[in-house]
């Protein structure tokens, strides 16, 4: 039986890559996201690849909707070799005494709390797998903090932290926890956290060349496939022109 990956957040950017890069490698997907008519189009452009892939729509963040369809998986598609945490968003850019509680609460319900939910009902689906492997996505935002990062920075800190517990807690299972730390890359992750502003969006990839999200795919590939005895802690990508939270070098 081929091995399969659950991939969270694949309607969009990296989720949407990667879910094609590992299909395209012979994983068979179990694509979540909210938006189910995107989900289904991916699903059809894998089947068209020769692929395999299945919808699994919830929001991460409803943690009755989270068990219901990962324990409802169908028959054949309850083994995971591969968890990518993908699904997480920013809102916004205010200082904390100026910031929207509810832009807080999407923040932490989706990048922490989604991600544990989703985690903690995977677990005993991949304690029976070959060579199972968790894969969270952080961010460099999870490495150092930027005035206006504030609760997402806090966010991808408890990614990088979770991240770390869950290493020591599936040792004994054999599961691998490895985190890919992204900066800067093009996705609708500024759309987003700029609510539609697409001007505003547009401008925070102006002016350098931003990873893609075909970038982290490949990495969340080289992430998956290293040798078994093999696990990769902790991996921090950035585009070249980008040193750091605050330092780009823009032309
Ligand atoms: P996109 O906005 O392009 O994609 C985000 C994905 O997350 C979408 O598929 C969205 O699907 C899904 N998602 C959001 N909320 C939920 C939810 N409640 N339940 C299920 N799925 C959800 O962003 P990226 O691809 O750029 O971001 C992916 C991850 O990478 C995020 O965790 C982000 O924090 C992280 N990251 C991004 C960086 C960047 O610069 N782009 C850099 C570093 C890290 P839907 O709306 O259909 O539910
Ligand atoms: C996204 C990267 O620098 O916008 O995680 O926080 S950043």
């Amino acid at each position: 039986m081929k091995p399969t990956a659950l991939v969270t957040g694949a309607t969009a950017g990296f989720g949407e890559a990667i879910a094609l890069q590992l299909a395209g490698e012979g994983y068979r997907i179990i694509a979540n996201g909210r938006r189910v008519d995107r989900l289904n189009k991916l699903c059809e452009r894998i089947h068209q690849l020769g692929g395999e892939a299945i919808a699994c729509p919830f929001d991460v963040r409803d943690k009755s909707e989270v068990v219901q369809a990962i324990d409802g998986l169908p028959a054949g598609w309850d083994t995971l070799e591969v968890l990518v945490n993908n699904a997480g968003l920013a809102l916004g850019r205010a200082h904390i005494a100026q910031g929207d509680p509810a832009d807080w609460d999407a923040m932490i319900d989706t990048n922490v709390k989604g991600l544990l939910y989703v985690t903690r009902a995977a677990i005993p689906r991949m304690r029976n797998a070959m060579n199972p492997i968790i894969v969270n996505l952080g961010s460099i935002a999870g490495k150092e903090v930027y005035p206006g990062g504030n609760v997402y920075c806090a966010s991808k800190f408890a990614v990088d932290a979770l991240t770390k517990a869950l290493r020591a807690e599936l040792l004994e299972w054999g599961i691998r926890v490895s985190q890919i730390a992204p900066g800067a890359a093009e996705t609708e992750f500024s759309q987003v956290r700029y609510k539609g502003d697409a001007q505003k969006a547009k401008s925070v990839y102006e002016g350098y060349i931003p990873l893609s999200a075909e970038d982290i795919a490949k990495t969340v590939s080289f992430v998956v496939n290293v040798p078994a005895h093999v696990c990769i802690n902790d991996l921090v990508i950035v585009p070249k022109a980008q040193a750091n939270s605050f330092m780009i070098n823009r032309k």
